[in-house]
């Protein structure tokens, strides 16, 4: 929901999904545990809580009208999801006057977190909610209870919520120590990324030897260079800025190239199979003869219809249509109507 009036709907470079579509981002099941389902709170509170899901449903029940922004550019409006307001659960714990830092823990695979400072928490109206639209939360978006937070990107939100704990200093959640995503996370600012500490040093050679394989050269700014035949297999390249380059022949396959620029870059030939592309920008970009099979393209963007850049490409590039189904509707029409036109056949995923 929009609360300021100046302030445009949708985020900076953020685009809409497909009516009725709400993608799957991370962690897509909840970890084993015990039948009935327990949120605790802990940490720095007067009394440690329990409740079950019934007990949940006797606090006073808040429903709001959200709309969720997910780093990777996708943004969906008028979820409405309901439960229980935070403030009321702290309430009930008793805040510990010590207390500056909330953390959200799931019950998953890899105990995925994120955390808050607490006054952003009680500020935002966090809610520990329990439905989506009216219905019980779907497992896979993270029921039976998730933390919704509102006017955050959406990995604020945690899927599976199993414990909240409060914090005298920050504990950063895993996307945010792992991924490096910024752990304000205001997408009207566009807080998508912590700065990286990348050593300049050890760019530039890694940039002369056109050799990124494997590496973690995230947030890498290599715009206008000439990196033809670049290695860059299995390499993490959230964020990375190719604008401009010349990139022929360069190997991406399964690298993460989640947000990374491509715009005006050359990529004839360049291999993308099995890439991470969600959020990445080819408006302008050549990509004839281009392999980008078996990738993931939610949130990606190959037109900029505002600037009128348009992807170029030809018969030999290799797209399919599991692909081209993840590209919101304006980008996946303009994206088949340029295949067409160059006599280019959606292939089928390998
Ligand atoms: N437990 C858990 N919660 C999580 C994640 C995750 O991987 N595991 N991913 C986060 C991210 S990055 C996003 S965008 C949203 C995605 O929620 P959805 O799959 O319901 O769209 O969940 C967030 N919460
Ligand atoms: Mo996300």
């Amino acid at each position: 929901m929009n609360t300021s009036p100046e302030r445009p709907r949708l985020p900076p470079n953020q685009q809409l999904v497909k009516p009725g579509h709400w993608p799957y981002v991370g962690e897509r099941e909840a970890g084993p545990g015990s039948e009935t389902w327990q949120l605790t709170i802990g940490g720095m509170v007067m009394d440690p809580k329990r409740f079950t899901l019934a007990q949940l449903a006797e606090f006073p029940q808040t429903s709001k009208l959200l709309d969720i922004h997910c780093v990777t550019r996708w943004s969906k409006y008028d979820v409405e999801f309901r439960g229980v307001l935070l403030q009321h659960l702290l309430e009930r714990a008793g805040i510990d006057s010590q207390a500056q830092y909330i953390s959200f823990v799931a019950r998953s695979a890899r105990k995925h977190s994120t955390s808050l400072k607490l006054s952003d928490a009680l500020e935002l109206g966090v809610i520990v909610a329990t439905h989506v639209d009216g219905e019980p939360l779907p497992d896979d978006h993270g029921g039976p209870i998730r933390s919704i937070v509102p006017h955050r990107y959406f990995y604020k939100s945690v899927k599976w919520l199993e414990r909240i704990e409060l914090l005298a200093e920050n504990r950063l959640g895993f996307w945010e120590a792992s991924a490096g995503y910024h752990d304000h996370a205001d997408p009207w600012l566009e807080q998508r990324y912590m700065a990286p500490n990348l050593d300049r040093r050890l760019a530039r050679q890694l940039i002369e030897a056109r050799d990124f394989s494997r590496r973690d050269l995230r947030s890498i700014d290599c715009s206008g260079r000439n990196l033809d035949l670049l290695s860059a297999q299995r390499a993490s390249l959230r964020d990375a800025n190719f604008s401009d380059c010349s990139l022929c022949g360069a190997d991406f396959r399964e690298a993460n190239l989640s947000n990374a620029s491509f715009r005006g870059a050359h990529l004839k030939q360049a291999n993308f199979f099995q890439a991470d592309l969600e959020g990445s920008q080819f408006a302008g970009a050549v990509l004839d003869g281009a392999d980008l099979r078996n990738c993931s393209f939610f949130g990606a963007s190959f037109f900029d219809f505002a600037a009128r850049s348009s992807v170029q490409l030809d018969a030999a590039t290799q797209i399919d249509s599991d692909s081209i189904d993840q590209l919101t509707e304006d980008q996946r029409q303009a994206l088949v109507a340029a295949m067409q036109s160059a006599g280019c056949q959606v292939q089928s995923r390998q």
